[in-house]
């Protein structure tokens, strides 16, 4: 195991917990979809001296004085999200992806306004409107989902028929595009189609296809919908954390719902960060990434079917699988895959399909991604090797003898596609020196 050390000598506690953690993130297996292995570049300038500094307001218009760097730095990103999405204006001050949505609604619509989203249970997220969410609060959230289970695999497709006829009765000030756990890409065009008849606006929130979109894999959004939202830890692989593009028409109004309307000083640290993941996702290498996220998916989702499990949708068009595990397995539920597969090292998250007839706690279905594993090298062959590592699992579940040497396989074969073979900063011995000029060997 990593010794923690360097800066954190000082406090073995949290070393050490840190240094577990990366053993873990390097010893079993990473598929959850929304997750992905940062470059040493990006965790340097998560960890650097700008996390000292208050800076509330946008470049030039601050409330604190000392902030020249800042002001740069947050330029800097801001001009990178422009470049890298061929946006006009960029936000890059929401600490995560459900505060870009707000800030979103905040800027274009009053509380009490009617908005059309995709349903949590059928591939949403909880800020498009969930009860539990303060969206589903303040705003009049109608829900549309996707058309029934076909047994050629065409059906579990966005009903953009229902959508429009939600449109046309529900008369919506705003149409929500985008999902959590939708294995097909998703085209803005019939959204912006709806959304003129019936005179609403168009945010897309792309949290997770934002790095196919920069990798030009994945139909964008941008210049169609009036607002883009996005995360930037997911397919994008940079620092976790949120950003907004939008019209110059709309900057105003957007900048002043994220400041002051909801956030205080911005993380210039991880605004540092984003920039250098802004930076890293313009390279022409960067463009390979995303296809080899794509064609890892759709081995990971070949094989699957192989091993008798039902894929949502029929198969996958982005990083994503949706595995309804009935088939496979009637009584095994997502919740004891989940906890199956992490005792296997497989990591992964349970996830209600579409028409799940089991709880969002418990579900039916397990939702995988391969942009965690595409960092570390993986390619198709390896795919095909962790989806019958991970049938093996849950067909030999009640052997712990088994699942011991699944887990060992698992081992063997992290061990080849390392994440971070170099020192890390404030991790690993000296790493805190190194990490911003050693990067990884970029294997993916
Ligand atoms: N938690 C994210 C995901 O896993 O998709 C969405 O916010």
């Amino acid at each position: 195991m990593s010794r923690a050390g360097g800066f954190l000598d000082g406090d073995p506690e949290v070393a050490s917990l840190l240094a577990s953690e990366l053993e873990r993130q390097r010893t079993t297996i990473q598929l959850i979809a929304s997750e992905n292995f940062t470059s040493p570049a990006v965790l340097a300038a998560s960890a650097s001296v700008l996390t000292n500094k208050y800076a509330e307001g946008y470049p030039g218009r601050r409330y604190y004085g000392g902030n020249e760097v800042a002001d740069e730095v947050e330029d800097l990103a801001r001009r990178r999200a422009c470049a890298l999405f061929g946006a006009d204006h960029a936000n890059v001050q929401p600490h995560a992806g459900a505060s870009a949505n707000l800030a979103a609604y905040q800027a274009l619509l009053q509380p009490g306004d009617t908005i059309l989203a995709m349903r949590l249970d059928q591939g949403g997220h909880l800020t498009h409107g969930s009860p539990v969410s303060v969206t589903g609060a303040t705003y009049r959230f109608v829900a549309y989902g996707v058309t029934p289970a076909a047994p050629d695999g065409s059906g579990e497709r966005i009903d953009l028929d229902q959508l429009r006829e939600l449109a046309r009765r529900e008369r919506p000030q705003l149409i929500v595009a985008g999902a959590t756990a939708y294995t097909r890409q998703i085209d803005p065009r019939p959204f912006r189609e709806i959304a003129d008849e019936v005179g609403a606006r168009l945010m897309f929130d792309v949290a997770h296809p934002a790095g196919l979109i920069a990798a030009g894999v994945h139909p964008s959004p941008v210049g169609i919908a009036d607002v883009v939202t996005f995360t930037t830890h997911k397919t994008l692989r940079g620092p976790r954390g949120g950003a907004i593009l939008c019209g110059e028409e709309l900057a105003k109004k957007i900048d002043a719902a994220v400041f002051p309307g909801l956030q205080g000083g911005p993380l210039e640290h991880t605004i540092a960060a984003k920039a250098v993941a802004f930076g890293e996702a313009a390279r022409p290498e960067f463009k390979a990434y995303g296809a080899r996220i794509l064609e890892n998916a759709a081995a990971l989702a070949e094989r699957l079917a192989e091993e008798g499990f039902r894929l949502v949708a029929g198969g996958t068009e982005n990083h994503t699988v949706l595995v309804d595990l009935r088939d496979f397995d009637p009584d095994l539920p997502g919740k004891a895959a989940q906890e199956v597969l992490d005792r296997a090292g497989i990591t992964c998250n349970r996830n209600q399909i579409p028409y799940d007839p089991r709880s969002p706690f418990v579900t039916s279905g397990l939702r995988l991604g391969t942009p965690a594993e595409t960092t570390a090298g993986m390619g198709q062959a390896e795919m095909a090797q962790v989806a019958s590592l991970l049938a093996r699992a849950l067909r030999e579940r009640a052997d712990e003898e088994a699942l011991a040497k699944v887990r060992a396989e698992v081992r063997e074969l992290c061990a080849a596609f390392d994440p971070y073979p170099g020192a890390l900063p404030g991790v690993t011995p000296g790493g805190a020196d190194v990490g911003l000029a050693e990067g990884r060997g970029e294997r993916a």
